[in-house]
């Protein structure tokens, strides 16, 4: 049974397409029929040891390329990765879930990022500055760090890859690659077009399987400097620790639990639309999805009536279909944690409003789908206001004033992404000051961060690190401060310095 199949995925490790040693795998499903794409490998540490002893070797060339020649193999990656959008997207709603036109957004993400990295192969700035000593120069460049270490999720199988892999390579990295079990076939697309793009071999290895198994053995080798890392606040902090204890760079990004602030004087039809987009996009499965919508008690009946009416609408169903607006949840387990949640809410005295049914889709009875859901007269101490669902669930929380609005977003855990609608432009600046959330947005709903700003949060979200924009470059470079002294002499810092 474990012998290999024509549809099986296979490791990239060392410019070769090969098998996990243990020879294991495990079905991919569609999640919005359950039919079956393939197999993915579930590796082992053997296969990550494999994947590094590659990586370290293309290492000691892959670093002294000169950087605008890595951009110029990143460029190629931008023009094959626009060339075969399309397919690119469907492959992407096939295994993950989400609606075409969301797929095509995604792999855009991709394509922007490689031409942004792409340039940034000229630029790398450091900073060159005036030393305190005559006759000496001073600067700082940014280094390559070796060997680095990605684990992604399947919420966004080729966008985190991108803002992960694209900078750590331009920056002369060599990368280790394990995407999510869920959604092996987008990694497999990706990675065969680093390969045509012209990338040498061992600069980008993928090494499928679990993240106690694959994602464990590479937190643990001593050859991987660097873990980026995207999923959840439990995992996140496990990698910490054991990264931690090794001296590791550990870069990541966990959980949201993002709100829309609804003020008094807000254009309700707008805030309308960006709360569903926000929340109901990719089925609520993004770290930055609309979970808390914080009302202003004046409007809340209104914004309650008017999403409720415009919920109704909303087609659920398998992603490549052009009318359906709302796609399915990865899998079983997701789908009983959503249901889990929902209950929870209803058992905590929240108000049910609309939809809390799983959905059983007439032409798919296997695929995951859960209805679009909204709770109002939600309270912030409720479960459901407080942890990350990960699914199509809204919590209308009633509020008096801006001042507990913002409170209110604050008091969570979590520090991704929040939105306001107000007209009042003293109210926009107190909001932008005191929110406490690492991406922050006016009069738009919590989602649609672009690559060339930097993403992440605060608190049980991440650790002071950002992916995408010029920040991902700190997480994949070391500085080195350089001092050229050109003037024969022994001078010495602080002590032959003139004092006035
Ligand atoms: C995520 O949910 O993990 O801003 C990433 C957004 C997307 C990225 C989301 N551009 O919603």
């Amino acid at each position: 049974m474990n012998s290999i199949q024509m549809k099986d995925c296979r490791n990239y490790i060392g410019g070769q397409w090969v098998p996990p040693v243990g020879g294991q795998f495990r079905d991919n499903v569609n999640p919005a029929n359950g039919k079956v794409l393939g197999r993915v490998p579930l590796s082992t540490a053997e296969d990550v040891n494999a994947a590094v002893e590659a990586a370290h070797t293309a290492y000691k060339k892959w670093r002294l390329v000169p950087a605008p020649q890595r951009g110029e193999i990143l460029y190629r990656v931008g023009t094959l990765l626009k060339e075969r959008k399309e397919d690119l997207a469907r492959i992407l709603t096939l295994e993950m879930g989400k609606v075409l036109e969301e797929s095509r957004g995604e792999v855009q993400e991709a394509i922007d990022m490689s031409f942004y990295m792409a340039g940034e192969g000229r630029r790398l700035f450091g900073q060159t500055t005036p030393s305190e000593l005559p006759n000496k120069m001073a600067m700082s460049v940014r280094e390559s760090i070796g060997v680095v270490g990605l684990i992604t999720p399947w919420n966004f199988p080729i966008a985190i890859a991108s803002w992960k892999s694209l900078p750590a390579l331009v920056a002369g990295n060599t990368v280790i690659w394990k995407p999510a079990t869920e959604t092996p076939l987008m990694a497999q697309e990706f990675v065969k077009i680093y390969e045509e793009a012209g990338l040498p071999a061992g600069c980008v290895n993928l090494v499928y399987g679990s993240g106690t198994e694959v994602g464990d053995a590479m937190v643990g080798h001593p050859g991987i400097r660097v873990i980026s890392f995207t999923g959840s606040t439990e995992v996140g902090r496990s990698i910490a620790i054991k990264g931690g204890t090794m001296l590791k760079r550990v870069s990541l990004e966990m959980g949201g639990k993002n709100a829309v602030l609804v003020m008094e004087d807000a254009n309700l039809p707008l805030a309308v639309d960006a709360i569903l987009w926000g929340a109901y996009g990719t089925s609520g499965q993004r770290c930055t999805a609309t979970s808390r919508v914080i009302v202003h008690r004046a409007v809340q009946q209104d914004l309650e009536e008017m999403l409720t009416e415009r919920i109704r609408q909303l087609t659920l169903g398998d992603g490549l279909a052009e009318d359906v607006k709302v796609g399915p949840i990865i899998n079983g387990t997701s789908l009983d944690k959503i249901d889990s949640y929902v209950q929870i809410g209803k058992q905590e005295g929240a108000r049910l409003v609309i939809g809390g049914h799983r959905y059983i889709h007439p032409d798919f009875p296997a695929g995951h789908y859960y209805e679009p859901t909204l709770f109002s007269d939600v309270t912030s101490k409720m479960r459901i206001a407080e942890e990350e669902i990960f699914g199509p669930v809204i919590s209308l929380i009633p509020v008096d004033s801006l001042e507990e609005a913002i409170a209110v977003n604050n008091q969570v855990s979590y520090g991704l992404s929040t939105g306001i609608f107000t007209q009042d432009v003293n109210r926009v600046f107190t909001a932008i000051r005191d929110i406490d959330t690492g991406i922050v947005y006016i009069n738009a709903g919590t989602t649609g961060a672009e690559i060339h700003l930097p993403f992440g949060g605060s608190k049980g979200t991440g650790n002071g690190h950002r992916d995408s924009g010029q920040a991902a470059l700190d997480v994949f470079t070391e500085w080195k401060a350089i001092y050229v002294d050109y003037s024969g002499t022994l001078q010495r810092a602080q002590i032959d310095v003139a004092q006035s």
